[in-house]
């Protein structure tokens, strides 16, 4: 396996993933007051190969007041597979929901897209204010949604988990995406910080959140076969989804 820490490429990724992360990104922009911040390890841009199939990943990482970590990964497996993965940790001196976004596209096209903006709470439910929010967005039909795996307990009533068969479908997931940051750049501008019992609760429900996530093992499954078990577990744990320890 070789590991390379600065990027000798861009990656040519699927339409979607491309247009998705430049939405990601000109909302942080516009919204948030950005700072970078530092993955473990120098792990920026990681480049692995193991059973013939070699893995690129990119990953922009950024902080704000409202938001501990702000991570948007691009990846490519092979020739075969891209992959978007975009978590915002918000800081736990506010109470406010994780956003996360995932796009998985195969050969026959993307099997997966899921966006969420999922309740830290021990209810598992979003504020009034969320509420009231996201009830207002227009909401496009889908034709093919799909099931939330057993551990998706996290997820709100507002997920959204589909496998978009047109390009009109993968437009109205862009614009549901856009709308959901834009409601959650907003919410962030204008809350406040919590007391400490409070950022206590937040930062439990972070940890359930996380450690849900860690379960999924289609996610598991391709990073250990292209760079080996160890690797994986300690992507997963320390980059993917990691619990703050303060
Ligand atoms: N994920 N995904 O991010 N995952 O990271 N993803 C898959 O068609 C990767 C998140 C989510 O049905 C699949 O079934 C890799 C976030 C859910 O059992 C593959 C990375 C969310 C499913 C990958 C990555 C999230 C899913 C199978 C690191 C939500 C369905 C594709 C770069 C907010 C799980 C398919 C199921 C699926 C892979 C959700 C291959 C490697 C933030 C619910």
């Amino acid at each position: 396996m070789t590991t390379v820490q600065t990027s000798p490429i861009t990656l040519p990724l699927h339409p979607l993933i491309s247009e998705l992360a430049d939405v990601i990104i000109s909302h942080w922009q516009t919204y948030l007051d950005l700072s970078p911040y530092q993955l473990p390890d120098g792990l920026g841009y990681v480049e692995g190969k193991l059973e013939g199939e070699r893995l690129f990943i990119k990953n922009h990482c950024y902080q704000s007041s409202e938001f501990r970590k702000m991570h948007l990964e691009l990846a490519k497996v092979g020739q075969g597979l891209d992959i978007l993965h975009c978590v915002m940790f918000p800081n736990p001196n506010y109470s406010l929901p994780m956003f996360g976004c995932d796009i998985v596209a195969g050969k026959g096209g993307i099997s997966a897209a899921i966006v969420d903006l999922s309740p830290t709470n021990p209810q598992l439910t979003l504020s009034e204010n969320y509420d009231q929010a996201l009830s207002q967005l227009e909401m496009p039909s889908f034709s093919d949604q799909r099931e939330l795996p057993e551990w998706g307990d996290i997820f709100s009533d507002y997920c959204l988990f589909i496998r978009p068969h047109t390009s009109e479908e993968e437009k109205c997931f862009l614009k549901r995406v856009s709308d959901f940051l834009t409601v959650h750049c907003h919410q962030a501008n204008q809350s406040q910080p919590v007391s400490l019992q409070q950022r206590k609760l937040n930062l439990q429900g972070q940890e359930y959140y996380c450690h849900k996530q860690q379960k999924n093992d289609k996610t598991r499954r391709v990073l250990e076969k292209a760079f080996g078990d160890s690797w994986a577990n300690k992507y997963i744990t320390q980059v993917l989804f990691d619990i703050p320890n303060y």
